[in-house]
């Protein structure tokens, strides 16, 4: 069918002006709008926000009754279309838009979706992810029982050998004492040398030693957190709306139909909004185990050993073996030399080691605070 040629010139007309307006929002604000037109009569208005976004790009498309398209963006405060209507007073934003009071001193407006922790960001209508607040931590970590193995390395440790200068009967002070944990010869220091009496006893008898091999104590940890808030902070405004409110999108999808107001750190709420959460931006995770431990073998003995001691340094002129009793050394340990060698005992027994440690540790935390506050019932 062939058109008249007004009739054409008129489409031609009305798809520039489209192109020119959507050309226009594009360069504006840089966000594709959600636009969608309606060609019937009455109204219709479009749909807003897609795929979980808060909002659209702030633009809808109406026809009125006389046929002609006009354009309503409901979030720059002016009348776009001509009606006469600024953005939520204009019934081509009612559907996507809706007035709400306008943000307290020093906080901002926002909406916030209630996940299950932890769930990927949702996308706000600014296109960039939500921002994920956390609360209510996590409980600690579940530990494996430790256990230990059998006792290795299992041995006795060297007798420890106490003389006694200027003594016959190991009386007084104790001048010299052994330190050592081997069978290698060593000669007696100078400052024992000199006097006429001395003596020396086994003091500390050989005993067991060894270790045991730790197990357990592995860490399994519940989710860190019970709670997490996927944050979209509002930042397009429009107007139409009532003195001291604000026209913005509508809570779309997963996100709370009430209008909230955050701020950064941990504070109280503003009257007439009710605190809802502290959310925290970044956690700190430092729950585990306590290393499990094994005490000392039990089970195990060891003969006593002795100490045999010399006449001359380097274990030369072997004189005497000092055991559990008290002994006159006064031929050995001279004006001049004399030296020593320890004696372990010999072991037997199987040993075993009490399992300790592993307890759960540490705890979760949050960092970065925001507090978000919302109206109950808009
Ligand atoms: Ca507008
Ligand atoms: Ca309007």
């Amino acid at each position: 069918m062939k058109m008249s040629r007004s009739a054409t010139m008129r489409s031609v007309l009305a798809v520039a002006t489209v192109v020119g307006l959507g050309a226009c929002v594009l360069a504006t604000d840089g966000t594709a709008p959600a636009t969608t037109s309606s060609s019937g009569a009455g109204g219709e208005t479009a749909g807003v926000g897609t795929g979980g976004s808060a909002t659209s790009g702030g633009m809808v498309t109406t026809a009125n009754t006389g046929g002609s398209t006009g354009y309503e963006d409901c979030l720059d405060g002016i009348d776009n279309n001509g009606d006469g209507l600024v953005d939520c007073q204009d019934p081509a934003c009612q559907p996507g838009y809706e007035c709400v009071p306008a943000a307290p001193a020093d906080m901002a407006l926002a909406r916030f979706a209630l996940r299950s922790f932890p769930s990927d960001p949702l996308l706000c209508d600014d296109g960039n992810g939500a921002q994920s607040l956390m609360s209510d931590p996590g409980g600690p970590a579940t530990c494996t029982s430790c256990s230990c193995a059998g006792a290795q390395n299992v041995g006795c440790a060297a007798p420890v050998l106490a003389c006694y200068k200027g003594s016959s009967s190991c009386g007084g002070n104790v001048d010299f004492a052994s330190n050592q944990n081997d069978n290698n010869c060593h000669n007696f220091p100078g400052s024992l040398f000199g006097a006429v009496d001395d003596s020396c006893v086994r003091s500390v008898p050989s005993l067991p030693m060894g270790d045991c091999p730790a197990s357990g104590g592995i860490p399994t940890l519940p989710p860190a957190w019970n709670t997490q808030r996927d944050l979209c902070r509002l930042t397009e405004y429009g107007g139409g709306c009532d003195s001291g409110q604000v026209c913005v999108t509508k809570a779309v999808g997963a996100f709370d139909a009430r209008i909230c107001a955050v701020r950064e750190g941990e504070d109280s709420c503003p009257a007439e909004w009710s605190p809802v959460a502290v959310g925290y931006a970044t956690t700190l995770d430092d729950r585990g185990c306590d290393a499990c431990t094994c005490g000392a073998p039990q089970g195990l003995s060891c003969t006593p050993g002795d100490v045999d001691i010399y006449d001359s340094d380097n274990c030369n002129d072997f004189a005497q073996t000092i055991g559990a009793s008290c002994s006159e050394t006064s031929g050995a340990i001279d004006l001049l030399s004399g030296s020593y060698r320890l004696n372990a005992g010999v072991v037997s027994g199987q040993g075993t080691c009490t399992a300790g440690g592993g307890q759960p540790n540490g705890a979760v935390t949050g960092e970065k605070p925001v507090t978000i506050c919302c109206r109950n019932g808009g």
